[in-house]
């Protein structure tokens, strides 16, 4: 099954909003198979968001996501990745559709909640970078055949 990866960034969290998100990606029918707090250290910040460095919002969006605990998650489900990405809405929430968790939860880009891979081989490297493969567990969950056809 599909697998991605989702995190309540540190405004989530100081929000008080972790038990909304997890239970949006719950309701949705996905399954959580690995959860775990953590403060992000300023290299595994830089690792995570290789991708945007040199980029002006880089240094900032570093702080931010080092600012406080944010909760890493594993989710696995039917398409999950784009799944997850449509349940989130655009990076920047005033142009998120709404009922998306940017749209009704945040305001600005810089401080939108959630993140979420957004391909397979970004899933693959961010569970990587956050979870040993023993830390995942393999389950299915009650009433998978009334959401599966
Ligand atoms: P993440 O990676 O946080 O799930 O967001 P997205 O996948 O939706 O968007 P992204 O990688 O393009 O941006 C990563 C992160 O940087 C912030 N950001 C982005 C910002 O503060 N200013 C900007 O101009 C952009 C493009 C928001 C999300």
């Amino acid at each position: 099954m599909e697998q991605t990866f989702v995190m309540v960034k540190p405004d989530g969290v100081q929000r008080g909003l972790v038990g909304e998100v997890v239970s949006r990606l719950e309701k949705r029918g996905y399954r959580l198979v690995g959860i775990k707090m953590l403060q992000l250290t300023r290299e595994m910040a830089e690792a995570h968001y290789a991708e945007h460095r040199g980029k002006s919002f880089y240094n900032g969006l570093v702080d931010f996501i080092c600012a406080g605990p944010v909760v890493a998650m594993v989710w696995e489900g039917k398409g999950v990745i784009a799944g997850v990405r449509q349940l989130m809405g655009a990076t920047d929430p005033a142009q998120a559709a709404a009922g998306t968790i940017r749209a009704d939860l945040a305001v600005e880009m810089g401080r939108n909640v959630v993140h979420g891979a957004d391909s397979p081989a970004s899933a693959r490297r961010e569970i990587a970078l956050y979870f040993r493969p023993e830390e995942l567990v393999s389950y299915r969950r009650a009433g998978e055949e009334w959401l599966y056809e």
